[in-house]
């Protein structure tokens, strides 16, 4: 790529060690800063990826609370368990820190109070929202209530996450306090407050004149909140866990958690270089790229370049914040409150050697510019279909060829036909075209790219039919493998940033002893040079069979259940009925005598009831939660007096008491010992 900067510093937005990652951060964020990466480093650039937990923050002191535990607890966690999986998923980050860290503290605190010491702050008091029975102030996520927007009952103090209104707790319609449960009460306090509308024209400039290549839902929301017009924004909070105010009397303040994790950014860096680290942030030859998802975007381009630009000393702003949407999960959002994820460490545990499929899925499903959904079935299909059967399939003939008619060693080339040159020529486009995509943020059509290059050769193998010409003309065969070997080389090196498990092990199949670099495909039929050993074949992936797909779904629909009976809510209570109305009502218990279902009608059982007076018919519609042999002989309860209704042409002597549950399944109520049939209940 041309080299306009001397340096790339790719920052990762920092997850809350709140809880594991799952494949929405993975596809919004740390796979495709990965591809990024680690194709900058093949074409031999300057880069460094930082990551690192998100260590402060209300739902850490939330979680922390509820479980009974510290917050530091917590993020010791959950730190370790996301930074493990990350590397699991081949995440090649240069650091991954943390913003518990010493050094994050200092580099928090000292930018703080240089923006106080110059005058970048107001100080203003203002009413916040009190929890007396708690005795503290309740911030962000402290409160939930009412979204004075979309009306959602369970919007949180610093966001609806229904319609995405980043909000201010003392917006909430009937608050209430996350602590006990109180309706708090306004106080006075005093916070600092970052004057954006004094950056306003900086940004303006910035962003709306300098960065019109930015993605289109990046810059229109960038846009969209400056024609809103800025407004101060209070930077800290009256917390106890985070970064302490750094200034006298403020005891019992911290920063903001959104004032101190960007400078994560800052401080990771520090802590992985600290002679140099300057030069990543300063050097106006270096090149800032943030990677998050859509809901982060306001904080990486227009809040955290406020505060650099205040901090001023040559801090660069980022050139290039390519967000990415969201990644639903089976057609519903996905959410760490409702377990609704596919979590990484448990993927890493279930699908074991199995990496890259996952990040294959994820890139070639990317949502990166609208919402996208992740269901098994694709996973399944893109898995079988396309890595087993174009790429997998392709470097699989390839080696196996080799060595059936050359012994493994890579023959010399005869003269090329135009078919080969064809080939050739196919190659150096599409990876040039994967080299241009990368570079502009589009990984997924990158990817498909990167995937035609196998297409190519499967196509080329399937055309020149070199089996075929073994019979007659082994010159031709050693020229078509020959050529047929080049893709296979080119395909190890273009597929290394997105699938580095299947690379590492197609370079050492065919050879490729060095490190792989981008310029090797400057000619792409010189990639494997004649002569070349190439190792036993083994295949590249492998079908994913139902069964391990089932366990997936049949665990989704589990949680779907939980999730069903956390959230269900009882009919509130029905008006007052007067006691001889109620008694009216003749209710019996029965012995279920015949249970057959009712032909042609789903829903509905026929029961033949011993009421102790004899024998009646009940007609139920509850066909769908039980099987009729296994009511015989059970006694239900049911209403004896209720004039008879036609069903289906059946007679129906009364009805069967059911309740229903929170699925909308029916379970029949009945007695909880024997009694005489015809007992009347009361
Ligand atoms: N922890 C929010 C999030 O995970 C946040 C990102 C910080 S990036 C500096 O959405
Ligand atoms: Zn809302």
């Amino acid at each position: 790529m041309e080299k306009k900067f001397k340096r790339t510093l790719v920052t990762t937005a920092l997850p809350y060690a709140n809880g594991p990652v799952h494949i929405g951060h993975l596809a919004g964020v740390y796979v495709p800063a990965d591809i990024y990466v680690r194709y900058l480093r093949l074409c031999g650039q300057e880069v460094i990826m930082i990551g690192g937990s998100d260590e402060h923050g209300v739902p850490i002191t939330i979680k922390a609370m509820r479980e009974g535990v510290t917050p530091q607890d917590i993020v010791d966690r959950y730190h370790s368990i996301i930074k493990e999986s990350m590397k699991g998923l081949g995440i090649s980050f240069d650091i991954y820190s943390r913003t518990t860290s010493e050094i994050h503290n200092r580099t928090a605190s000292e930018f703080f109070r240089r923006l106080y010491d110059t005058d970048q702050f107001v100080e203003k008091s203002s009413m916040q929202l009190y929890d007396p029975e708690a005795g503290q102030f309740l911030a962000d996520r402290y409160v939930t209530g009412e979204c004075p927007h979309c009306h959602n009952a369970g919007a949180y103090g610093d966001q609806c996450e229904a319609c995405g209104t980043s909000l201010a707790a003392t917006d909430l319609i009937n608050p209430k306090s996350a602590i006990t449960g109180c309706i708090p009460e306004l106080r006075e306090t005093r916070h600092w407050f970052l004057p954006l509308d004094r950056w306003e024209p900086m940004l303006r400039k910035w962003i709306l004149d300098g960065h019109q290549e930015w993605k289109t839902n990046v810059y229109g929301q960038c846009k969209s909140w400056l024609d809103m017009g800025l407004q101060p924004r209070a930077v800290s909070r009256d917390l106890s866990w985070g970064v302490p105010v750094p200034v006298e009397g403020a005891e019992g303040k911290v920063l903001y958690v959104w004032f101190d994790a960007p400078i994560g950014y800052i401080s990771n860096t520090k802590e992985l270089l600290p002679d140099s680290w300057e030069r990543w942030w300063k050097d106006p030859e270096t090149r800032v790229i943030n990677f998050i998802g859509k809901d982060n975007i306001v904080f990486h381009c227009i809040v955290f370049p406020a505060m650099l630009a205040a901090y001023g000393d040559g801090f660069q702003l980022p050139d290039n914040v390519p967000a990415n949407e969201f990644l639903n999960l089976e057609g519903d959002k996905i959410s760490t409150s409702r377990n609704w994820a596919v979590w990484l460490h448990e993927y890493l545990q279930d699908f074991p050697g199995k990496q890259d499929v996952l990040r294959y899925v994820l890139t070639a499903n990317a949502p990166e510019t609208k919402d996208n959904d992740f269901t098994w079935r694709d996973f399944q299909a893109r898995n079988n279909n396309e890595l087993v059967a174009i790429l997998g399939n392709f470097v699989n003939r390839v080696v196996v060829l080799m060595h059936k008619y050359f012994g493994g060693e890579v023959p010399a080339a005869g003269a090329l036909q135009d078919i080969d040159t064809a080939v050739l020529n196919e190659i150096t486009a599409l990876k040039d075209s994967v080299s241009e995509n990368i570079e502009t943020f589009h990984f997924r059509e990158a990817l498909r790219e990167a995937m035609n290059i196998a297409r190519a050769g499967n196509r080329y193998l399937q055309e020149t039919e070199p089996w075929k010409l073994a019979k007659t003309d082994m010159a031709r065969v050693a020229t078509v493998l020959n050529v047929a070997a080049q893709i296979t080389g080119a395909l190890a090196v273009v597929t290394e940033p997105f699938l580095p498990f299947a690379s590492e092990r197609m370079a050492r199949m065919l050879g490729m002893t060095d490190p792989m670099d981008w310029a090797m495909l400057s000619d792409v039929a010189a990639i494997i040079p004649a002569g070349r050993k190439f190792g036993e074949a083994e295949l590249l992936f492998e079908k994913i069979e139902d069964a391990a797909i089932e366990a997936q779904t049949a665990r989704l629909a589990r949680i779907k259940e939980e999730n069903r009976i956390k959230s269900f809510t009882p009919a509130p209570q029905a008006a007052d009925v007067d006691f001889d109305t109620f008694c009216r009502a003749d209710l019996r218990v029965g012995t279920v005598v015949e249970c057959e279902r009712v032909p042609k009608a789903d829903k509905l059982l026929r029961f033949l009831i011993d009421d102790g007076m004899g024998r009646r018919t009940i007609v139920s519609g509850i066909a769908k939660y039980y099987a009729p042999e296994d009511l015989v002989g059970k006694q239900v309860c049911f209403i004896a007096n209720l004039p008879v209704r036609k069903l289906r042409g059946i007679e129906s002597q009364g009805m069967i008491l059911s309740a229903e549950n929170a699925d909308g399944s029916l379970v029949v109520i009945g007695p909880t010992a024997p009694v005489v049939p015809g007992a009347q209940v009361k």
